[in-house]
């Protein structure tokens, strides 16, 4: 287990068994809340697709960064947070030393070949203090974690489907990247690609 600043990285967490239960609540979710992309206030496109669920889904397009409610494209409610992804955040957030986790958000990222992330922090919350909880699955991915200002020396992470990274204490505000896929490494997502949860308690 590595962890420094609250920031943890859990290989292997999640078990094959739980990664596919992770994976079948996940496609209920982009059932009921399709995978959309969306655009920067700039009007640059994100490379990656998106979706959420649970009471607030983090959106981006011309006019900013924020949590609503609705789905973008349909005008519905994101669905609920599916049990197993909450008790899972839940669980990571105790383990990790984060009491008193509310999971309020969940954002799923589907990146396939080409799609990145580039250098940011996360500050469309209200709250800064909650811990962040990400898992991955399906190819591997290349993560790199800066520190609380740009120019801090930063550090390339390997993600495998099924490991999870917690972002408490300093770590949470700290500055982050995606830099890829590595493609054909995971036999999960039968079409490839990588899905990541993103479990965030917003206020
Ligand atoms: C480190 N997503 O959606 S999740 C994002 O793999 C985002 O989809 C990446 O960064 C992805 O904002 C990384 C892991 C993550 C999330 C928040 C962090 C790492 C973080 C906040 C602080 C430091
Ligand atoms: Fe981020």
């Amino acid at each position: 287990m590595l962890a420094n600043k609250g920031f943890f990285l859990l290989k292997s967490k999640l078990t094959q068994e739980v990664q596919k239960e992770v994976l079948v609540a996940a496609r209920a979710v982009v059932k009921q809340a399709p995978l959309f992309q969306p655009t920067m206030p700039s009007g640059q496109a994100f490379n990656y697709l998106m979706t959420n669920c649970g009471d607030l889904g983090w959106v981006a397009d011309r006019h900013g960064y924020r949590y609503q409610q609705a789905h973008p494209g349909t005008g519905r409610r994101f669905p609920a947070m599916p049990q197993v992804i909450e008790k899972l955040a839940m669980d990571l957030a105790l383990e990790t030393g984060n009491d008193n986790f509310h999971p309020q958000s969940c954002l799923l990222n589907f990146y396939i070949k080409g799609a990145k992330l580039g250098m940011h922090q996360d500050s469309t919350e209200n709250n800064l203090t909650a811990p962040i909880i990400s898992i991955s699955l399906g190819d591997t991915g290349i993560f790199v974690l800066g520190g609380l200002l740009r120019t801090d020396e930063t550090k390339k992470f390997i993600v495998q489907s099924g490991d999870v990274i917690v972002m408490g204490g300093e770590s949470r505000n700290y500055f982050h990247s995606f830099k890829g896929i590595v493609p054909n490494t995971s036999s999960l997502l039968k079409n490839g690609g990588r899905v990541n949860l993103t479990i965030r308690q917003v206020n």
